[in-house]
Parts: structure tokens; sequence; C-alpha cells
């Protein structure tokens, strides 16, 4: 069968880009080219572009596979993305994504576009892990394999704070205004944290550039959602089936999707607002709703879902006694929010269980679960703190916290960069080990009255009941 191309003659019912992509041009570097960008961002942008055409083609950047590099090749950068609800499916191709590159292969030329005017804004999904965050000081953690390369040689960067900070240096001695860089990954002010990391580096380096960084760039905030869960091959059976070509790439999604930003760009911008994306002020209250309620009740259902047996996210949703978890944790979270004008906290979080629930969507627990050390600070951990403030006992986070104890000592080794810190915690007795952990657990967590002993307590009857 024809593998989807440019050329490929695609069936009326298959949505395409509604413009010319051959008179598109780079204006934005997306670094991080995973199936989250594809099938959000670039949605977006896609939107934008139909909506009022502009130099913002995406160039997509992939920090360390090269395998996908190759593939968008293979495709002329075309993908599909098919969006599964009640309704049906429907597919849709991407258009926006006109070029891309291995960093670990094309470190020049991605310096080169870094530094090239016409590249206006640097997005970036690169996950939790890569920022290289220092969780006791929320600076920059100079221990970090690459940031601590990039402290060496900040010529050659591998890291994404390094690419960034390499580029901008660039630019200022060509004498070029900063790129925008707007951080799209699930981390609490995820603007104002890659600004502190980038201002870091760059005074590690040169204090006069990270002068001239705190003085031109910025680093707006944006809120991201879309369940995307990773691609199998029945996905791209399907793409095939919908498309009548073969598309390695393809992706699919819920309907549901999400975007909130805030209005900061040095250079300009597409009309992401043509694809639903909202502008506000301050987009710090909608990524707490989003990260306490969305993800941490994720991270509730991967753990029990990892302990149970229970593979996908809608099998935990099956169940109604956990349901009444999920439900029991989203009062606890939504308690621990301030009322956000226009948002109906009900509203949202009837949605989400439906969303969870979404049976055309098989999002694996193991996905969820994946990295708990660098999401459960902002999506268990700092509600907790907040709670314990308000008086409240936190015991729905203590919850969750024990879940998570009780994945690592099962199921270690578990698929995170503090891997072998965990294991041995988990091979010493009793959870002080784990609470020991360095910059893990906020001060104030630890010193709770009685918070630990409700993670204690929960331990133990999860031990007791051996699941
Ligand atoms: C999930 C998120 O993998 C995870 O940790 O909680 O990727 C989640 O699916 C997205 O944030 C939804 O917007």
């Amino acid at each position: 069968m024809e593998r989807l191309s440019p050329t490929t003659a695609l069936p009326a019912h298959v949505q395409r880009p509604a413009y010319d992509r051959t008179a598109l041009t780079p204006g934005i570097v997306h670094i991080g080219l995973g199936a989250f960008h594809r099938a959000h961002q670039a949605i977006y942008t896609d939107a934008a572009l139909a909506a009022a055409f502009g130099p913002w083609g995406i160039v997509g950047v992939s920090l360390r596979s090269t395998d996908i590099v190759q593939e968008m090749h293979a495709q002329g950068g075309l993908y599909t993305v098919v969006t599964r609800d009640a309704d049906g499916d429907s597919a849709r191709v991407v258009g926006c994504v006109i070029d891309t590159l291995a960093a670990t292969q094309e470190r020049a030329r991605l310096l080169a576009l870094l530094a090239d005017p016409a590249i206006r804004i640097v997005t970036m999904t690169v996950s939790e892990k890569a920022y290289g965050i220092n969780p006791s000081t929320g600076g920059l953690d100079p221990a970090h394999p690459a940031v601590a390369a990039d402290l060496v040689t900040p010529e050659a960067p591998t890291s994404v704070i390094g690419f960034l900070v390499e580029g901008l240096a660039r630019r200022r001695a060509a004498d070029l205004p900063p790129f925008t860089v707007l951080c799209c990954d699930n981390l609490p002010s995820n603007g104002r944290l890659v600004r502190r990391l980038v201002l870091d580096m760059a005074e590690r380096r040169d204090a006069s550039l990270a002068a001239w960084i705190g003085a031109k760039g910025s680093f707006p905030s944006s809120m991201v959602d879309r369940i995307v869960p990773a691609a199998t091959e029945e996905t791209r059976a399907r793409a095939t089936a919908l498309l009548g070509a073969e598309d390695a790439l393809a992706l699919e999604s819920e309907a549901f999707t999400q975007w909130v930003l805030e209005e900061d760009f040095v250079d300009g911008r597409p009309t992401w607002e043509a694809g639903g994306a909202l502008f506000v002020a301050d987009v710090e209250p909608y990524e707490k709703m989003k990260l306490r309620l969305l993800n941490g009740s994720h991270s509730l259902i991967a753990y029990l879902g990892q302990l149970r047996g229970l593979d996908y996210v809608r099998d935990v949703m099956a169940e109604p006694v956990h349901v009444a978890r999920v439900r029991a944790h989203m009062e606890a979270a939504a308690a621990s929010l301030d009322p956000l004008p226009g948002i109906d906290l009900a509203a949202y979080r009837a949605q989400l269980l439906a969303r969870f629930a979404n049976p055309a969507i098989a999002h694996r627990t193991t996905q969820i679960a994946m990295d708990g050390t660098q999401k459960l600070p902002q999506r268990i951990f700092a509600p907790a703190v907040e709670a314990l403030a308000r008086g409240g006992d936190a015991d729905a986070f203590a919850y969750v916290t024990a879940l998570w104890l009780a994945y690592v000592r099962r199921m270690g080794p578990v698929d995170d960069p503090r891997a072998a810190e965990l294991a041995t915690a988990a091979s010493l007795a009793g959870s002080a080990p784990f609470f020991a952990l360095p910059g893990l657990f906020p001060r104030e967590l630890l010193s709770a009255n009685g918070w630990r002993q409700r993670v204690e307590a929960h331990l133990a009857t999860l031990d007791a009941a051996g699941r």
C-alpha cells in the first residue's frame, strides 16, 4: 500500500491542511517531537494557518531519538491524528511540521536555526525530567547529566536548557531580538520555571548574557491538555483504514483539547485562538486546576491500576470502587484550589470522569505511572501542603503517596530518573528511606503532624491486602 506523502490523494472524509503548505516557511522551532505535540500544538497551528496564513511553519526537533525524524522525512512531514470518541473515529492529516531534525546528529543546523531571525518562537514538550530541575531549590541542577555536560561545553549543548541558552547567546551576538520561549510541559508556572533555569545557566557562563535575557526575553506560561496515548499497531491500522494509505506516524487522541496561554510574545505568534486556544493574563490558576484535578487523578488511577493488574485507565474507571476513590481525590484536589472566574469546577470534574472512562482511548497505566519523582511534587505534594495549611488532613494525598510507594516496592525497578535511589529505599525497611530522599517531599509535609503516619497507615492496609 502507498505510504502517506504530500502527493497522496486523500479521501474526502479526511480533514487536511486548509492552506498552501508549499508556501509555508519556518517560524517556530519545537523541541520534543512526541505524540503530545503532534496531536496538540501542531493542530492549533494548522488551524491558525488556515484562519490567517503566515510564516509559522514548525521545525520539529527530536532531542534524543532519530527514528521519528527519518519517518517524518519519509512522509514529507505529514501524519494523521485519529480522534476517537462516542461519535466514532475521524482522521485529520496535519501539515504544519515542515521540517524535522535530530539534535544529536544535526546540532550545528539546530543552532543555526535558533539564531535565524525567521524563528520567533521556540516551544517545547520534553517531559518533566528533561529540564534538569533541582528539586530542593527549584533552580537548575548542575548535576543533571545533560546540564553538567552543557556547563562544560556550552557551545555544543545537549540539554534543552543548553540549546535555549546557546541559541539566545547567538542571537544577542548577532544583535537580534530573542525568541519567545514557550514551555508546554505539565509543570507549575512552567514559563517562570523555564525562565529561571535559562537565567541560571546563562548566569554561570556570562552574567551580561543573563542580564540581556532577563531584560528582553519572554517566557509565557501555558497550560496544555489532551489525552494522547502512545501509538500502537492498532492506531496505525485504524489510520490506514481511514486514509487508504499507510502512516507510520499516526496517532490517536480523545476529542477534548485545551490550551491556555499568557499573552507575552516578543515578536508575534500564530493566531492559535483560531484552534480554540485561550489567552489570559495569568495561567497559573488554570495550570493548578489541571495539574491537581486531571494529572493528580491520573497518577492515582495509574498506581491503582498497576497494583491491581489493570492495564488501561478505562479499566480502572470500569470499577465503581475505584471511581469512588477518583471522586474523593477530586474533591480534595478541588478544595485546594481558589475559585477560577468563568470555570465551573463541578462540570470540569464531571467531564474528567467521562474523559478517563472513554472506552475508545487505550491509555496505559504504565505510561502515566512512570517518572513519579518528577510528577508527584506538583500533582500530589503541593496540594497536600496547601490542604494542611488550610487545616485539612490531606488524607487523599497521603493515599496516592502510599499507592506510589507500594508500586515502587512491588513493581520496581521502576521507570524513573531516580530509579536507583528508589530501589535502594525500597530494599530497606519502612517508608522512612523514601521520606529521606533529598528534595522529594516538601519540608512542610515531613514535619506536619500525622501526615507521614497517614501514608504509613495506608501503606500497611495496602500491604495487608497484598495488592
Ligand atoms: C499524564 C499526562 O502521563 C501522564 O503523566 O497524566 O500525560 C496527561 O495525559 C496529559 O497531561 C493530558 O493533558
